[in-house]
């Protein structure tokens, strides 16, 4: 069930009375983030108000093409005088990561504007719809019923952000309704074919030293229906890996046919691990094995954070799961 949500009109308003407004999303931000977060700013700056982008991690370098991505602020952030804060695309509060947590603080007022079903509703307005693909979708509906500029560079965000949410307009999350969007942006002027190759069509080749260890690497449980792979710091060192080279790795492990839960563990500097993991059958909902963990995020795509060492911690993760995948037959 989603949190309590405000309607669209409700965060409309929020937005046109405030002059000074902190835009954040998640830590290890992905499209969605970077482009929710860029696209509301853009959109809000060409009214005149004053906004600042927020994100703990910075934009990864993958997306760094994208318009206006030099603005973004991370942290140490000098004290912010504003209105107004918003997360985005960001399932529980602590996920802005503690500075952006904190700067957003300042505010008197906190938009929290979702589409992960397991959002709490932390905001002092709330609203969370796990029906859209995207909160770059989201965003975009606010800003059209809202009579707001969508620039070309505001539409390069959310198209960014529905685009990678959606795994190019291909997983089940995807509705007509996105095509559509797509449809009226690229009527706008918006060179579509463009950004598919910057997203999806430009490499560097390190991301394919990353994707031959996983080919080397990747293992089966449960007669093939489970696939894991574990990313190790030695392995990121050995192919100088960047934030961002990761992304999209995980659909390699889910297109193999036999495949229905696939897993990524990466040991994070501070010795955790990160669980990324995708389901491709409806009957398996990994945000409820994810929450056995800490975790959370959508029935077909979630993740969570567990102690290391890497392998204990795919081992039992790994458990939990294949008891899940027997259980369906
Ligand atoms: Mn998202």
């Amino acid at each position: 069930m989603s949190a309590p949500a405000n309607p669209l009109s409700e965060i409309i308003d929020a937005l046109r009375s405030a002059q000074r407004i902190a835009i954040a999303a998640h830590i290890r931000p992905d499209g969605d983030a970077v482009g929710s977060v860029l696209g509301l700013a853009l959109s809000l700056r060409a009214m005149g108000k004053t906004v600042y982008a927020l994100l703990e991690d910075g934009v990864p370098c993958n997306l760094t093409f994208l318009p206006q991505t030099a603005t973004v602020l991370s942290p140490p952030y000098a004290p912010l005088e504003i209105d107004c804060a918003v997360a985005l695309d960001t399932a529980n509060h602590e996920r802005l990561g503690d500075a952006t947590k904190a700067a957003l603080g300042a505010a008197p007022l906190l938009l929290n504007i979702d589409h992960h079903g397991t959002n709490p509703g932390y905001g002092h307005m709330n609203h969370v719809d796990s029906t859209q693909p995207a909160v770059g979708q989201i965003l975009y509906e606010l800003l059209k019923q809202g009579d707001f500029p969508l620039t070309n560079e505001v539409l390069q965000h959310l198209f960014t952000a529905i685009s990678t949410d959606t795994g190019s307009f291909q997983y089940a999350s995807t509705t007509a309704r996105s095509h559509e969007i797509a449809a009226e942006m690229m009527r706008a002027g918006l060179d579509t074919a463009h950004l598919a190759v910057m997203l999806y069509q430009t490499y560097p080749a390190r991301r394919l030293a990353l994707l031959r260890a996983l080919l080397n690497e990747m293992q089966f449980r449960a007669e093939g229906r489970i696939v894991s792979w574990n990313l190790t710091q030695k392995l990121m060192a050995e192919t100088q890996m960047e934030p961002g080279d990761t992304e999209g790795l995980i659909d390699t492990l889910r297109m193999i046919d036999s495949v229905i839960s696939a897993t990524i563990f990466e040991e994070l500097p501070d010795g955790k691990i990160r669980v990324s993991t995708r389901s491709k059958d409806s009957r398996l909902d990994v945000s409820a094995i994810c929450g056995q963990f800490g975790g959370g995020g959508h029935r077909m795509a979630a993740g969570a954070r567990m102690k290391g060492p890497i392998e204990v911690a795919a081992d039992s993760f790994l458990n939990a799961l294949e008891h899940e995948v027997r259980r369906l037959a």
